[in-house]
């Protein structure tokens, strides 16, 4: 599969050792294919065992969450913190709340969110953490005492220093929000422990639009470089209308795209007109699905349940924002046969391999997750800098260094792929590259 002996070794014996967790594996395989070309040059790599070690989460943590539902029924959920690696700096990665979240899901996201907050040239190791809880339907009041109960283990492997998370999917401020409160009152400590809280607990401003903001001055970067082009007048479609996918969409109309699909669970819309986002926005407020209840107000738009289906309207930029895998080959030829010239991942690992390779083979520029969705925690990034310097950056100034941020992230990643493949537009092996050197270098200078 490799070139490599050595990458094929690795590779074979993970893979045996996680049979049973294919989103792990589909993480580790794509990141080490772009090793090839480095395990060539340097012996270090494999002398060291740095692709074993590196491919190892440094620690997991697994705990029960037992919690008191509103009817007085104790309800028994599975939670994990997945310690990834801490040799740049403390662990740093969200929490996600759904229904699927389990070790092979926890484990990709923290092997990615590595590499991804090498990427940003702060200083945060990775990690991941979640439970399988489902907040959708819960009260207020249950979300409050889950998320206490979860603390209540958690607390002991958390801190400033030590491991800071934040928000994913199915986490957001108000889950944060509690979980600090708990934190806080057990640690007796303003530390700042979590990042994405809200601002008047400490929080950064910008950092709710940071994923999505980042997301389009990496494709900002990417049009100018290989088009010498812009966002005007472009058709884009964006699946997710999550804190991601809405505001990417806010970034791209600012920008003077034109925003003509988005989606979310409830399904697909389409909207010749322009999506209009302040209403998805306004609905958002009070239901977790929106897009079935968009056509009430715009009865010209089209609507289809099937999520998948977004990718089959035409546009120039696919900004895939929901979740893992939700671009499989079958979407990415329709894309390509209906004139889509850029795909930028805004999720987490949001396209299969095949299709990742399809879009590279038609030549199709490609913004992979790592680099392009990392305005979120470079945003985390900036709030643990205030939070440690007890002072407040307005949102402008927050803004304009996630700005840099994602220049910086592009140029790192178009460099690399320059030197190390001589094709410019390769981003995955230039992502991968660029966020390995930093950790591997680390890792050298600390021993093992
Ligand atoms: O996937 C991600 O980068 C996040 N969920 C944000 C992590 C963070 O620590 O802000």
């Amino acid at each position: 599969m490799f070139k490599s002996k050595y990458l094929n070794d690795v590779y074979a014996s993970l893979s045996q050792r996680y049979a049973d967790q294919p989103e792990f594996l589909q993480a580790v395989e794509e990141f080490v294919t772009s090793m090839d070309v480095l395990v060539e040059k340097d012996p270090r790599i494999q002398k060291d065992a740095i692709i074993e070690r590196i491919v190892e989460p440094e620690r997991i943590i697994k705990f029960r969450v037992s919690w008191v539902d509103d009817k007085g029924q104790v309800q028994v959920n599975r939670a994990m913190r997945v310690q990834f690696n801490s040799a740049i700096g403390p662990y740093k990665g969200g929490i996600r709340y759904d229904q699927s979240v389990n070790e092979s899901i926890m484990k990709f996201l923290a092997f990615e969110q590595t590499f991804k907050n090498s990427l940003t040239g702060l200083p945060m190791g990775g990690a991941k953490g979640g439970s399988d809880f489902d907040p959708y339907g819960k009260s207020d009041n249950e979300i409050m005492r889950f998320c206490q109960n979860y603390i209540l283990e958690l607390y002991r492997h958390i801190g400033p220093r030590m491991d800071v998370p934040a928000g994913d999917l199915g986490v957001g401020a108000r889950e944060i929000g509690f979980m600090y409160g708990m934190y806080k009152r057990i640690e007796n400590e303003f530390s700042g422990t979590f990042t994405s809280k809200g601002i008047e607990s400490g929080g950064s401003l910008g950092r709710a639009e940071a994923t999505g903001y980042g997301l389009c001055y990496f494709v900002e970067e990417m049009l100018k470089t290989y088009k010498n082009e812009t966002f005007k007048d472009k058709r884009v479609i964006i699946s997710g209308a999550g804190k991601v996918g809405s505001m990417a969409a806010q970034k791209v109309i600012e920008l003077g795209g034109k925003v003509v699909g988005m989606s979310d669970i409830s399904g697909v819309i389409r909207d010749e007109n322009g999506i209009d986002l302040d209403l998805i926005i306004k609905l958002s407020k009070t239901n977790s699905c929106v897009m079935d209840k968009y056509r009430d107000y715009h009865p010209e738009a089209t609507y289809s349940p099937t999520t998948k289906d977004i990718w089959k309207i035409p546009c120039d930029i696919a900004l895939p924002c929901a979740t893992q895998n939700e671009i499989y080959l079958d979407s990415a030829k329709e894309l390509v046969s209906k004139g889509c010239f850029l795909v930028a991942e805004g999720a987490n690992m949001p396209t299969t391999i095949e299709a990742t390779k399809y879009f590279q083979e038609n030549h199709i520029l490609f913004g992979p997750g790592k680099a392009a969705n990392a305005g979120g925690v470079a945003v985390s990034g900036l709030e643990m800098t205030q939070n440690a310097m007890f002072m407040n950056w307005t949102f402008e100034e927050v803004d304009a260094k996630l700005h840099v941020i994602m220049e910086n992230i592009f140029k790192k990643c178009y460099d690399a792929a320059c030197q190390y493949t001589g094709r410019p537009e390769d981003l995955v092996i230039g992502a991968n590259i660029a966020g390995f050197l930093k950790v591997y270098h680390a890792m050298l200078q600390q021993g093992v």
